[in-house]
């Protein structure tokens, strides 16, 4: 029956990975994958992280099967976490994910079940798995303008156009902070009139927050969503902890339904708790038993805090000395965008026979379509890079 199959596409930044892995050249930098790297090029397991999996090697007492709900002590501190302290709980529904990828897949078939010929509207450009997800969830999917190269910032003007258009029945699929690919976020203000577009129009807002803590702040890259979820009847809600926990493979996130009354929610959450059921019975446990061991103890929580703040900061740094290199090295202030943008990415612009240049002939690797990932740099990483794009750019 196999021979009936057809290849599928690769997933272009995994295969990046894949090659850069496989490149032998010493001197390579590697700025495609979307995972944060500290100054020696390291993906450190946290502090915080690393004390609670001990605490939980000497007190967790049993391995039992838990629900299709995951851990409800992590969900209950991922949803304080996202929505804030005056979330409006009894509204809703949230399940433990595998990684904010499982979140969004189960949101989409939660879509599906609930709005059968339901449109997903995605930004243009957007995360290669949206619109993958979109479609094996069996959803049809639109797009909205969301970047201007010319401003290398939001095309505000025509995301609002775009989004008039969509209607009820419709969800909106939002970033909920450090945009990927663009790095480009919105501002509280147009946050504020997607929430009242929501309203008047009767589009349900996706939001994507993937990497939350990693922008501004825990609190400010929250903004878009409280406002949204204090303004909106209904809403979905995709959390990940594989950025800001640096649990990557251990696949932690969260599903949250915010549904116009207590009733549908509590039947949004049953059927999110049926489709974890039949897609996989119930999610692993450790890595949401880590996070909801740091979460719920302060000195934990601090540490975990200082240790996300300190990541941000050096990303901020790196944005701003990547920045001032390429103002020197090219004698062009055309790349200080990158210290405006947030989040792990930029979209830099530059040309897919620059990008490919910049691999074959100085090992820096970014994503075809121009994607860096700033936490990749270091301050030599920084260098080689304003050297790479001085040489092919001649
Ligand atoms: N959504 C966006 C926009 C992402 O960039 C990512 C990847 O990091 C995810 C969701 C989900 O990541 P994960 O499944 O590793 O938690
Ligand atoms: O965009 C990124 O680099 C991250 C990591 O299939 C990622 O979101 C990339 C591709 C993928 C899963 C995760």
């Amino acid at each position: 029956m196999f021979e009936t199959l057809h290849p599928s596409k690769p997933d272009q930044i995994m295969a990046l990975n894949a090659a850069f892995r496989a490149d032998p050249r010493e001197a390579k930098l590697d700025l495609g994958v979307g995972v944060y790297k500290d100054e020696a090029g390291r993906t450190p397991i946290l502090r915080a992280v690393k004390a609670a999996e001990r605490r939980l090697v000497e007190t967790q007492a049993t391995k039992a099967y838990l629900s299709p709900a995951g851990d409800p002590a992590f969900c209950a501190a991922m949803v304080a976490l996202a929505f804030g302290a005056d979330a409006p709980n009894d509204r809703i529904a949230a399940v433990q994910t595998v990684g904010g990828t499982g979140a969004v897949r189960i949101l989409c078939d939660l879509v599906a079940r609930a709005e059968r010929g339901a449109t997903v509207w995605l930004p243009d450009p957007t995360w290669p798995n949206h619109p993958a997800i979109a479609k094996q969830a069996g959803l049809g999917f639109r797009t909205y303008t969301y970047f201007d190269p010319a401003t290398v910032g939001v095309a505000w003007e025509a995301m609002r156009a775009a989004l008039s258009e969509a209607g009820p029945g419709d969800v909106v699929l939002l970033h909920g902070c450090c945009h990927n690919p663009t790095g480009a976020d919105l501002t509280p203000e147009q946050w504020r009139e997607i929430a009242a577009l929501a309203v008047d129009r009767g589009f349900t807002p996706f939001l994507d927050l993937a990497y939350q803590g990693f922008g501004d702040g825990l609190e400010p890259d929250a903004t878009g969503l409280r406002i949204l979820a204090a303004a909106v009847p209904e809403m979905l809600v995709a959390l990940s902890c594989s950025k800001n926990f640096a649990l990557y493979r251990d696949r932690v996130g969260c599903a949250a339904v915010l549904a116009a009354a207590p009733a549908a929610a509590d039947l949004a959450g049953d059927n999110l708790r049926a489709l974890a059921r039949v897609t996989y019975s119930m999610p692993a446990d450790h890595g949401a038993a880590v996070v909801s061991t740091i979460l719920g103890d302060a000195a934990l929580r601090e540490d975990w805090t200082a240790e996300l703040d300190a990541m941000r900061a050096r990303i901020l740094t790196l944005r701003t000395d990547l920045a001032a290199a390429l103002r020197e090295r090219l004698n062009d202030d055309g790349f200080d965008f990158i210290s405006r943008h947030r989040g792990m990415f930029s979209l830099t612009g530059l040309s897919a026979e620059i990008v490919e240049r910049m691999r074959a002939e100085h090992g820096v690797y970014l994503v075809g379509d121009g994607r860096m990932n700033v936490a990749g740099l270091n301050a030599a990483g920084v260098r080689r890079f304003a050297d790479a794009l001085a040489a092919v750019r001649g």
